[in-house]
């Protein structure tokens, strides 16, 4: 039993056709309803308006990616309620639809955040990448965050002082226009204003708090999901740590664990993201596999590499400091054990060949992400059949 390859694709304004996806030697997609507002019902007919242009073109959806959780939620004010009780006919709607996994994440405010999109590796291609001082440059300086200075280390603070003298013009206006990228799948930016108005939203919020407001969150709709027969998958902070003085909740084991155990179902379950928790080195990635395997249901699968200096590029999908093989013999084996295919992706790639031309999503081009996935489908198949 090997796992279901799909890739993400953004609906009818992604620059890749599905055509392209299924050419690249997938069975599925994982999309969403970009164009329905977070907090808005997902009705039966929008959904399977998109479900029969996937079907056309030949390809399965059955992972949606992502049913986003609204900020009320997140900070149980206003409507929160209201949000919950249409995220829970959202997903009685997807199942009547015949799909099967919903990711989502709780971060805050923002969704992954890196410095450059454009990072240019030894080979040419492009990688997306986040580099610490100037990623703190941009908090200091730049964004001018009320109290930032009090949330790092003099020398972290020397370093993007550092780092933002030597910037060019050019630069910080693209580390400008990076950091402050909305949601996947949108175009659109914040504004300094509107994002310093919503990080002082978060005033008051801590981790814990946060942590009791996903799991009052997970108590109200895992129930529901298990009784349509869904699978929610919470995907990890990127990268798995606070940043702009938010909490991060998902970035570690222990984390996963704790939100698993606040709703104890099938159910409740994770998209297991590499790349993200790849980033902390005291992730034990193949361990987690190991004992988490049974609330895994959608993988993401890349690499980072990280540095010293608390930098990363997204590497290629076998070489950076994820170990690869070790994740994806835990994977076979556990899908083993559980009797299922679980669904993955090549999360990412790098721009390169004829998409260096293009534009697309950032990290969301096809050529990068079909090596990926030859890789890493490779090295399944090597894998799947020595352990027979
Ligand atoms: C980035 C993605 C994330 C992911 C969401 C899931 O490329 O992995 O944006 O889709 O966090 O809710």
């Amino acid at each position: 039993m090997l796992m279901e390859q799909t890739m993400r694709w953004y609906g009818p304004n992604d620059p890749v056709s599905l055509s392209d996806i299924r050419q690249a030697g997938c069975t599925g997609v994982v999309t969403a309803l970009h164009h329905i507002p977070v907090g808005d019902v997902w009705t039966i007919e929008e959904i399977n308006k998109r479900k029969q242009q996937v079907e056309a073109a030949g390809l399965t959806w059955t992972v949606i990616e992502s049913l986003p959780v609204h900020e009320e939620i997140k900070k149980q004010i206003g409507q929160y309620k209201t949000h919950i009780e249409n995220y829970k006919i959202s997903l009685r709607n997807v199942a009547e639809c015949g799909l099967k996994v919903v990711t989502y994440n709780f971060m805050p405010i923002l969704d992954w955040m890196r410095t450059d999109i454009y990072y240019t590796m030894p080979d040419g291609s492009k990688a997306l990448y986040f580099e610490k001082a100037a990623f703190i440059a941009f908090d200091l300086f730049l964004l001018k965050r009320p109290g930032a200075e009090n949330d790092y280390t003099p020398e972290e603070k020397q370093q993007a002082h550092d780092r933002f003298l030597v910037m060019s013009d050019d630069e910080k206006q693209t580390l400008f226009n990076n950091a402050l990228l909305g949601l996947p799948g949108s175009e659109e930016r914040f504004t300094v204003e509107q994002i310093l108005a919503a990080l002082k939203t978060y005033e008051g919020i801590d981790a814990h708090k946060l942590k009791q407001h996903l799991f009052y969150f997970l108590q109200q709709v895992v129930p529901v999901a298990e009784e349509v027969g869904l699978k929610m998958a919470i995907h990890p902070d990127d990268p798995p740590y606070p940043i702009l003085g938010l909490p991060r909740i998902v970035s570690t084991e222990q984390d996963a664990r704790e939100l698993l155990d606040a709703a104890p179902s099938a159910a409740n379950g994770l998209c297991f993201c590499t790349g993200s928790y790849g980033v902390r080195a005291d992730n034990d990635l193949p361990g987690m596999v190991e004992r988490l395997g049974n609330h895994i249901h959608f993988l993401h699968l890349r690499a980072t590499r990280r540095d010293a200096h608390g930098n990363f590029y997204e590497a290629d999908h076998l070489e950076g400091d994820v170990d690869m093989y070790e994740v994806v013999k835990q994977l076979v084996l556990t899908m083993r054990r559980r009797g299922v295919s679980i669904p993955m992706r090549p999360d990412h790639g790098h721009q390169m060949l004829d998409d260096l031309k293009k534009k697309t999503y950032p990290g969301y081009s096809a050529i990068g992400r079909l090596r990926g996935l030859a890789e890493l489908r490779g090295l399944e198949m090597g894998i799947d059949r020595s352990l027979k």
